[in-house]
């Protein structure tokens, strides 16, 4: 015989899905790009709890695409092959060498073990990098980074087959160049491009930071371009900030309904950003 539990957990879990009906009807076929950082891949605890979050947004009718880092995952394998590398503002300097393992990071392991952690939560993933079906066709960014991308010709469609079929595209931030050349692009960066080809309703940059901080330290819950950039000229905004916001304020201006830059390690992150009245960390609209 099993008696009734009044458990008061599942009156709140009845309470807040009751609650984010109004949110779930906004997001009803919209496109969420969320940019999923190396740093935030650091337990399986962790990757499973994003990859729930995933899911459930799927099964509430979103179409995410995850766009994924990997920074320190290279680095472990190129100092165990006895690689040097160097950054210059944030980005990797890339040689012959090294683009290979940052490949073989990115589009293997990393790739693979996000769409495994989004299946074992029951939904489906495909993993794909910028090569795969002309999504991602570069330009060198600079000679003297080397093998470093800046996207230039973006090519969603078959993105939008995989939203028809409900399967949840992953993405690594790898290249096509021109001439058969494999670039290494900045996550964020990618999340970006593919958020602006997609004209996405919502980028959301996951990192280990609470959000984008005034002059006092209080994180910002509300930004415009302009204000990003008063921010950036008067030094309140600095540092590995820059390139986020900088990410944020492109992808708006090219089209991106608003961007997020929120603390990916707080629970339920992306769920807590879309679905409530609260959202999570900054806001950046055009
Ligand atoms: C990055 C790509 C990975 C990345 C790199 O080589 O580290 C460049 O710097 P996170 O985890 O998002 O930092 N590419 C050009 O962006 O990873």
């Amino acid at each position: 015989m099993k008696t009734q539990d009044m458990n008061r957990d599942w009156t709140n879990t009845a309470e807040t899905l009751s609650r984010a009906v109004p949110y779930l009807q906004r997001y009803d076929d919209a496109i969420v790009v969320i940019k999923l950082g190396g740093h935030a891949m650091g337990s399986d605890e962790a990757m499973d709890e994003f990859a729930r979050d995933v899911v459930l947004l799927r099964l509430c009718g979103v179409n995410p695409v995850v766009v994924h880092g990997g920074g320190p995952q290279i680095n472990a394998l190129l100092k165990q092959l006895e690689i040097k590398s160097d950054f210059v503002n944030g980005k990797r300097v890339t040689d012959k060498a090294t683009v290979d393992v940052v490949e073989m990071v990115l589009s293997g392991s990393v790739n693979k073990s996000i769409v495994q952690a989004i299946q074992r939560q029951g939904g489906k993933a495909v993993g794909l990098s910028g090569k795969d079906a002309n999504l991602m066709v570069c330009d060198q960014t600079d000679p003297a980074l080397g093998l470093v991308g800046t996207p230039a010709d973006m090519d969603p469609s078959l993105l939008k087959l995989l939203f028809e079929k409900e399967i949840i595209p992953v993405i690594a931030p790898i290249g096509a160049g021109r001439n058969g050349e494999t670039y290494n692009v900045n996550g964020d960066t990618a999340a970006g491009a593919y958020a602006k080809a997609l004209k996405a309703d919502r980028l959301l940059l996951l990192t280990d930071v609470a959000g984008v901080k005034n002059a006092e330290g209080d994180v910002v819950t509300e930004l415009t371009a302009a204000e990003i950039r008063q921010m950036t000229a008067d030094g309140v905004i600095a540092g590995g900030m820059i390139p986020k916001t900088e990410t944020a304020l492109d992808a708006v201006e090219g089209g991106v309904r608003a961007a997020v830059i929120i603390d990916g390690r707080a629970p339920n992150a992306c769920l807590l950003e879309l679905f409530t009245e609260h959202g999570a960390g900054s806001m950046i609209r055009r």
